[in-house]
């Protein structure tokens, strides 16, 4: 698939700090330790509506650890998927009379533009579920041979499934016990009621064709792929194992991340999958999670068609913390377009306090778990001082500018 768009990132003066970012399986902050190159992927959208403030906050929490790595002169190998066919894409498409392909062709060309006005830098590679069918159907081949997959006992609709216990390390990713797992499958797709399983909480690897579905033939029967293994084998085949980091919003963290980690550890007997799993909180709008399902949305389209600076959207999700959820509103705006205001008058001034110390900063901050609160904060310390003391440094605003835009994304 096509990926997007960007204007390249220019290195800023001064010294670049590892990043250390919260990982789930170890349930703490720990520093990343990339190679010359970074290895980084991230859970893309499944394309049937379009992309939500909560969507971009997660694009944008994992903006920023490319954008910090690339400070760090690191090469960054990012990869990211689309969930071009699953359930709810079948589901809209049947209940708006729309052609599946059609709806997630127009919602993924719609994604690409809301990430480019974003400032989202763009992944490397750009892969979709159907495309990667092929490397699919390899891998779950693998699970079969291994013993680790099986076709349930149902002549009409043999479905391929997942032995939770392949690799004897079930639950280490998300850490949830039992009935926490029961309750999230439940939630979030899994089918634990499916007659021949041989666990409730098995996943879904290959969907046998039903009437009416897209199937597409191969050597498992005519079927479609399951969520979790698509993840798995795009990113297995594009950044091996053990890659840096695997990145999605915290609702991802089971079943998703917990079966996606499985499925490669059983597919290559490496372990771990990702070394670490970073997720971002929920947006919120009235008190409850902004989910498609709810339709308490706010579209980042929307705003953009109401002519809202998406660098005030940015700066807005900045406010809070990545990792806490944290609700959108009309006033979080308002506050973040007044601070773009304020730092742009700054940084239009011919001279200013020196900006060393503050970049020095910005940086701390956000290698220390992508601390955006405390960045911005500094970054408004420095932007007071120019506005109301001045200073006599001709580099000030200019390194300011320059480290507010490779670093946060935000063009003053
Ligand atoms: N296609 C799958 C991942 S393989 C999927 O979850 N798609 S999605 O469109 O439902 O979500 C895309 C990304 O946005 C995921 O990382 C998800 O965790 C994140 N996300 C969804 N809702 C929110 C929200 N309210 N706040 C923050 N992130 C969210
Ligand atoms: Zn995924």
């Amino acid at each position: 698939m096509q990926t997007w768009s960007s204007t390249p990132v220019p290195r800023v003066a001064g010294e670049p700090r590892p990043l250390r970012l919260f990982d789930t399986a170890a349930g703490e902050v720990r520093p990343t330790a990339p190679g010359d190159t970074a290895r980084l992927y991230v859970c893309g959208i499944t394309p049937y509506d379009a992309t939500h403030l909560g969507h971009a906050a997660t694009y944008l929490a994992f903006d920023l650890v490319h954008r910090v790595w690339l400070d760090n002169g690191h090469d960054v190998h990012y990869v990211q998927n689309v969930t071009d066919i699953d359930d709810p894409l079948l589901e809209r498409a049947e209940r708006d009379q729309d052609d599946w392909v059609v709806l997630g062709m127009r919602e993924t060309a719609l994604f690409r533009e809301d990430m480019v006005a974003l400032r989202v830098l763009p992944p490397r590679e750009y892969i979709g579920a159907v495309e990667a069918i092929p490397e699919v159907v390899e891998a779950i081949a693998k699970l079969m041979t291994g013993g680790v997959a099986y076709k349930v006992d149902d002549p009409e609709y043999p479905d391929v499934y997942f032995d939770r216990s392949a690799t004897g390390r079930f639950g280490y990713e998300s850490n949830y016990d039992l009935e926490t797992m029961n309750r999230f499958f439940a939630e979030r797709g899994g089918d634990p009621d499916r007659p021949g399983k041989r666990d409730p909480l098995d996943a879904l690897l290959w969907r046998a064709a039903r009437p009416g579905e897209p199937s597409w033939p191969s050597e498992l029967g005519a079927g479609r792929p399951g969520w979790h293994i698509e993840c798995s084998a795009i990113a297995l085949n594009r950044l091996g194992t053990s890659f840096d980091v695997q990145g999605g919003g915290s609702d991802l963290i089971f079943p998703h991340h917990e079966f996606s980690a499985a499925h490669a550890e059983a597919v290559t007997g490496e372990h771990p999958f990702a070394r670490h799993y970073v997720h971002a909180g929920m947006i919120g709008l009235d008190g409850e999670k902004m989910s498609k399902s709810r339709g308490n949305l706010v579209f980042v389209s929307k705003l953009r068609a109401e002519k809202v600076d998406p660098n005030a959207v940015r700066l807005a999700l900045f406010a809070g913390h990545y990792r806490a959820d944290r609700p959108w509103s009309a006033e979080l705006l308002a506050s973040a377009e007044a601070r773009l205001a304020t730092w742009r008058r700054a940084a239009a001034l011919p001279s200013g306090p020196s900006a060393v110390d503050t970049v020095a900063r910005l940086r701390d901050h956000l290698s220390d778990d992508l601390d955006t609160p405390r960045a911005l904060a500094a970054l408004d310390a420095w932007a007071a001082q120019a506005l109301s003391t001045g200073g006599s440094d001709a580099t000030g605003p200019t390194l300011f500018r320059a480290a507010v835009d490779s670093l946060l994304g935000v063009e003053l």
